[in-house]
């Protein structure tokens, strides 16, 4: 279909003219951020040209980050928001993304009270069967989903749930409970299905499991939060020291 627009007389090595193209296919809004890329196989045959070639192209957009590869399951065009999250600063997504210039927003897939769970009282250091406000968000950047995020927090603190309307964070803050310090641990996972079509990123696709406790200047835990990040939007970054 494309294959007129590979010129084999011209000086431009045929690998960079088909870089070009995906990159106008991107550009042109043809293809799309994590579209799948035809496989290897069916641009060569398409475009009259090896394999070596096509997988030089592919090479070369993956390097510059512009395509991505998923084990088992192909090549994609990179998502439309990359980001680079330290691990060690205690800050909330409504700030991390306007420190990047992009527009936080808030989809509430669920918010409400009721009983702790046993493990959320013994995350957040609560009697059993003490309340709790839940709020479980899709979060996103300039519009593009980024991460789900179930945030529970003991009733007392916020006992009306809606007050929270975009960041969670905000509001602790206001009531004097700001979020001093945290414990955080993280795993990989793959997203269930109902997780991919939230994230609008194929079944399967790697994430990663945050969980956060955070506490306020009195030591009181104010949030109990479970996320799940696209693997493939965010590289998290710390910086070592030489341990003793
Ligand atoms: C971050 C925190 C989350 C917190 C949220 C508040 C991680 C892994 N999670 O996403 O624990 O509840 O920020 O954001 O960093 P908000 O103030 O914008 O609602």
């Amino acid at each position: 279909r494309d294959a007129g627009s590979l010129d084999e007389s011209s000086p431009t090595p045929l690998y960079l003219q088909l870089q070009h193209l995906i990159q106008q296919a991107v550009r042109s809004g043809k293809l799309r951020a994590d579209e799948a890329l035809p496989s290897e196989r069916d641009l060569s045959r398409q475009l009259g040209i090896s394999r070596v070639t096509v997988r030089k192209a592919i090479a070369g957009l993956v390097e510059k980050g512009m395509l991505v590869q998923r084990w088992g399951s192909g090549t994609f065009i990179a998502p439309a928001v990359q980001v680079e999250q330290p691990l060690s600063r205690l800050s909330s997504f409504t700030d991390d993304m306007l420190g990047r210039g992009l527009h936080p927003g808030a989809v509430f897939l669920g918010r409400g009270v009721g009983p702790a769970t046993p493990k959320e009282s013994m995350a957040l250091g609560l009697s059993p069967g003490e309340l709790v406000s839940r709020f479980d968000r899709l979060r996103t950047a300039d519009d593009v989903p980024m991460a789900i995020e179930h945030a529970v927090v003991p009733n007392r603190l916020v006992p009306d749930p809606e007050a929270v309307s975009s960041s969670l964070y905000a509001v602790l803050i206001g009531r004097g409970h700001a979020p001093r310090r945290a414990l955080q641990r993280l795993h990989a996972v793959l997203l269930n299905s109902e997780q991919a079509k939230l994230l609008q990123v194929p079944d399967g696709t790697a994430a990663l499991y945050i969980e956060r406790r955070s506490f306020d200047q009195d030591g009181v835990a104010v949030e109990f939060t479970s996320s799940y990040y696209r693997g493939d939007a965010y590289d998290f970054v710390a910086e070592l020291s030489l341990g003793s």
